[in-house]
């Protein structure tokens, strides 16, 4: 018998990899539900599907079932050979839950337990309305929040929380859009070569030390991001202050610019007046000139007592 393509799914409890095994094949096959205190799936469990095979598998976040739990995920890693004989390379896609700092945890224990290269994909679940913008909006944003993930995925899809699947036991995702983009996303990973020889124990001794190395690690990356927002705030608000006192000043200089135009107008229109004002007063002093000239001279004779005229 001949298997196409093997996908793995890894995740903590309660993440939802059950619910997307499930809505892989289209069918309920595995639980998927509430456990309270552990996870509901405990053991790894395989389900034909044509020639592809769906692996759902234990979380490791749950202490009392951790060892076990790795186990079984060090085993579905080698489950390849173990179950198919004439398949000399198997192939195995890997996906993983949402991304807490259990999670991200849990996905470098199984990312180093994988001694070969390989490429994986990367599924954030029940993602908030929110945080689906947020992460959206940019594509640092989305690396900020895998960033301490060991080994990046070669692609990450995130799904939108659907709300008629919370509380729920064994509930079909019907969303078309979503069933879509996991077909699309799952089709999309390149498939990789592991040999049973190439997977290692899937180390969980200190999980609970490197969660909390993770949270000390968050706790101060968080503290320097709020300084950094402050800092920013306070440039932000220097900024607007000298944008403000910029414009003021622009207006004040454009304000005296107008006094001054106007006085330079108001000049301007006095000198005309003035100048008209003269050139009536010429116009005026050359009428009487020019008058006084025309009048007829005046003869006074010696000693005569009365105007005469010159012939
Ligand atoms: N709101 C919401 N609930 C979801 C989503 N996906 C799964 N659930 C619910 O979450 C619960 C756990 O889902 P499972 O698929 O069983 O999770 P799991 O990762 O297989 O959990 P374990 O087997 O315990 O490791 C169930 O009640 C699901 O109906 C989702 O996208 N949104
Ligand atoms: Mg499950």
């Amino acid at each position: 018998m001949t298997f196409g393509t093997i996908f793995s799914f890894y995740g903590n409890p309660g993440s939802g990899k059950s619910t997307l095994c499930n809505a892989k094949l289209r069918k309920t096959v595995f639980k998927s539900g509430v456990s309270v205190g552990t996870g509901l799936t405990t053991f790894s469990e395989s389900h034909q599907d044509g020639n592809n095979l769906i692996i759902d598998s234990p979380g490791l976040a749950d202490p009392i079932k951790r060892n076990e739990a790795a186990k079984q995920i060090e085993s579905s890693l080698k489950k390849v050979l173990n179950i198919i004989d004439n398949i000399d390379y198997p192939e195995v896609t890997l996906e993983s839950g949402r991304v807490r700092l259990q999670d991200v945890e849990t996905l470098n224990s199984i990312l180093k337990a994988i001694t070969v290269e390989f490429e994986y994909g990367l599924i954030i679940n029940k993602v908030t309305k929110q945080v689906h913008q947020h992460l959206l909006s940019s594509p640092a944003n989305l690396q900020a929040c895998i960033q301490m993930v060991e080994k990046q995925p070669l692609r990450t899809l995130i799904v939108k929380h659907m709300s008629e699947l919370y509380d729920e036991d064994n509930v079909l995702v019907e969303d078309k859009e979503t069933l879509d983009s996991l077909n699309g996303f799952l089709e999309s990973l390149p498939r990789n070569f592991i040999e049973q020889k190439d997977v290692t124990t899937v180390e969980v001794k200190d999980y609970d030390k490197k969660v909390k190395e993770m949270e000390l690690l968050m706790t101060k990356l968080t503290e320097q991001i709020e300084l950094e927002k402050e800092n920013n705030k306070k440039l932000g608000e220097k900024t607007l202050k000298l944008e403000a006192d910029l414009t003021q000043q622009r207006l004040e200089s454009k304000e005296s610019t107008e006094r001054m135009m106007n006085q330079i107008l108001d000049m301007n229109q006095k000198q005309i007046e003035q100048t008209a004002e003269f050139q009536r007063n010429m116009q005026e002093q050359m009428r009487l000139t020019t008058e006084a000239l025309n009048k007829p001279p005046v003869i006074i004779e010696k000693g005569g007592s009365g105007p005469c005229s010159i012939m």
